[in-house]
């Protein structure tokens, strides 16, 4: 079939005259900056409705809740699509400056969920994500047949040594919260990728890729590339531990060989093995004498009682939220010291310390900006442990960076690339030294490990930090899948058990079919966060500890170095943080640590000691699963 149309009929279909379908003039660069700035005034000021609308939404999840944030969320989307599409008729305008093809290319790739279109498709998608936040918001396992919060269970997985508990917590987890969200998240994949197919990119995985100066083929070989430089430490730790849990367990609950039982391993997620440091802890060097949580309590600082009621009368240190305040303040202390302006009033005012009493919340860590300026505020239901300790660093980390990018362009107001957002804070924990804990007044300095303990601490700080490499990778490894159809919808269950147990060697408590979706379990698939994110920041952060101990001229083995009150490293941390996504990343990362190149080596250059030491006591073990 033939198919006949005219000029005019094109032009009156596009809405344009039939003289300017004939020559429609390039667009000018001028053109393109006039459209930029249009397109910028108005996703900031969208972005100050539709953040308090998720704020609300996150703080005290309804119905209502619910619908308000969709539906600014949907016009957010339908806005961002719109400018994004139309940016791609600027990008060829001749002369074009680096600044101007930058905020394009940032504009085009802005969206992490982008809806097609066709009408209706952006409500849809946000009805959907909106959905599957809160209902992870207000999931709940059991312990002992009785229900249990989010919050509590994530800490009930750290302290519990039963592995009967420990197996009914993580199944019930995964059953109650991630199973009934399967079909919402096959809906959202759908809508998503054609979004992302009519913004020019081969799916929403493809269009994720795209972030990072370079191109997306190559970002995902940069990603295998580190992982290669890390996995032989990892290997070591899994096996080491491995051991160390067969030998507590005994072989009916974890095998000497083969993958490790994830629910064992201290952690909801199997991400982080440190709360399980005394499974693990070497003889001799193993008590470090101090865990940070202990000695907060030890000084005094009461968690707040989940059925706590103040009164008009309780006394100001009694009141709910207190002391978890108080551990953001020993937070703030840390980046003050470098040199940062203090945080503004209003985050103490409008922080969410602790989980409400009254109300379902998103009780997964974030920080937030309110104003795009200095509206800075953290959502947490923090409990008085040393995870929440350096969580609280991490948080804080976010919020200071925001507040350094603020006077950019509305689509600089990011980090360098998400890796290095999520790193920042992270960075500034490791400096959470025993040194650091009696210079702070919460560690007797009598009680300092001494250079006997350097293995256990480094091994503590491993069986965080390491641990937590595959697991980083993975979770976007599925959902890169997912998104590109190589996990097919059918498949979804088993796609994520297989990369469980390829990257992490882990293997869950009882078989898993396709009618779970233990992927749903995890915050950031609910909540649709990229992931890739968190495991460039694990390298990151080791990248600008070397640097800033460089700068800080420490001597020592580097994880004893801390960096609190050093003012040089400050400015020049606050230097990196204050461009902003300005600039392509290397460029940040050079500023700081005078390399252009994301790479393993000062991780594993941390840890090197740890990883002779591990490979000797795995000696004659089969490592590996
Ligand atoms: O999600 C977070 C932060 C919020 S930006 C609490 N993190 C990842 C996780 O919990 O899975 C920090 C470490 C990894
Ligand atoms: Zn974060």
């Amino acid at each position: 079939m033939k198919i006949a149309v005219s000029i005019a009929a094109l032009a009156a279909a596009l809405m344009i005259s039939p003289a300017m379908a004939q020559q429609a003039p390039a667009p000018t660069a001028a053109e393109a900056d006039a459209f930029l700035a249009k397109a910028e005034k108005a996703m900031f000021d969208h972005s100050l409705i539709s953040s308090r609308a998720a704020w609300i939404n996150s703080t005290y999840i309804s119905d209502d809740s619910d619908a308000v944030a969709a539906y600014f969320g949907a016009i957010g989307t339908t806005m961002t699509v719109d400018y994004a599409l139309e940016a791609a008729k600027y990008a060829t305008a001749p002369g074009l400056s680096v600044e101007t093809k930058r905020r394009l290319d940032l504009l085009r790739t802005a969206l992490t969920l982008p809806a097609p279109t066709t009408p209706g498709a952006a409500q849809q998608l946000n009805d959907l994500s909106t959905r599957l936040q809160s209902t992870y918001g207000k999931g709940k396992g059991t312990l002992n047949g009785q229900p249990i919060n989010g919050s509590d269970i994530e800490e009930k997985m750290g302290s519990s040594r039963n592995p009967q508990e420990l197996k009914e917590m993580w199944l019930s987890w995964h059953d109650n919260v991630g199973a009934p969200m399967r079909g919402d998240y096959a809906k959202l994949v759908d809508i998503a990728n054609a979004g992302a197919k009519e913004l020019g990119f081969a799916d929403t995985g493809a269009m994720w890729r795209s972030k990072y100066d370079m191109p997306a083929d190559d970002f995902a070989k940069l990603t295998d590339k580190i992982w290669a430089e890390v996995k032989p430490l990892y290997d070591e730790l899994h096996c080491y531990t491995r051991t160390k849990l067969n030998e507590k367990y005994g072989a009916e609950v974890q095998p000497t060989t083969g993958p490790i039982r994830a629910d064992l391993l201290g952690n909801m997620w199997a991400q982080e093995w440190g709360n399980i440091y005394d499974v693990v802890a070497p003889a001799g060097a193993g008590d470090l004498g101090f865990d940070v949580g202990e000695l907060l309590k030890a000084k005094g600082f009461v968690e707040t009682r989940p059925d706590q009621v103040d009164g008009p009368d309780t006394p100001e240190k009694q009141r709910r939220g207190y002391w978890e305040k108080q551990m953001f303040k020993i937070g703030e202390g840390f980046y003050s010291s470098l040199g940062l302006e203090p945080l503004p009033a209003t985050f103490w005012d409008r922080t969410q310390f602790i989980k409400p009493l009254d109300r379902e919340v998103v009780c997964h860590a974030s920080a937030w900006d309110l104003d795009n300026k200095d509206d800075l505020r953290v959502k947490m239901c923090t409990k008085i442990n040393s995870d929440d300790f350096v969580t609280i660093h991490h948080e804080l980390g976010h919020n200071y960076y925001q507040r350094a990018y603020n006077k950019h362009p509305y689509l600089y107001l990011d980090g360098a690339n998400d890796g290095f957002h999520e790193a920042i804070g992270d960075f500034v924990a490791l400096s959470i030294t025993p040194d650091y804990l009696v210079k702070i007044g919460l560690l007797d300095a009598a009680k300092v490990p001494g250079a006997d303990k350097d293995l256990g601490l480094l091994l503590r700080q491993a069986m965080d930090k390491v641990a937590f490499l595959p697991f980083g990778l993975l979770i976007d490894k599925w959902r890169w899948g997912v998104f590109d159809g190589s996990i097919p919808q059918d498949k979804m269950q088993e796609g994520w058990t297989d990369l469980r147990l390829q990257y992490q060697g882990i293997i869950p408590p009882a078989p898993r079919d396709e009618t779970k979706f233990d992927a749903g379990g995890k915050y950031h698939i609910p909540g649709n966060t990229p992931y890739t994110r968190y495991f460039l920041a694990r390298i990151l952060q080791f990248q600008f500890y070397e640097a800033a101990c460089k700068q800080a001229g420490w001597k020592g083995p580097l994880h004893r170095c801390s960096f609190y009150g050093n003012k040089d490293v400050g400015a020049k941390l606050n230097a990196m943080l204050e461009m902003g996504a300005s600039k392509p990343w290397p460029d940040a990362l050079q500023t700081f640590t005078g390399s252009r190149n994301i790479s393993g080596r000062a991780m594993t250059a941390y840890f090197a000691p740890l990883q002779k030491w591990l490979i000797a006591q795995n000696k004659g073990k089969s490592c590996g699963w």
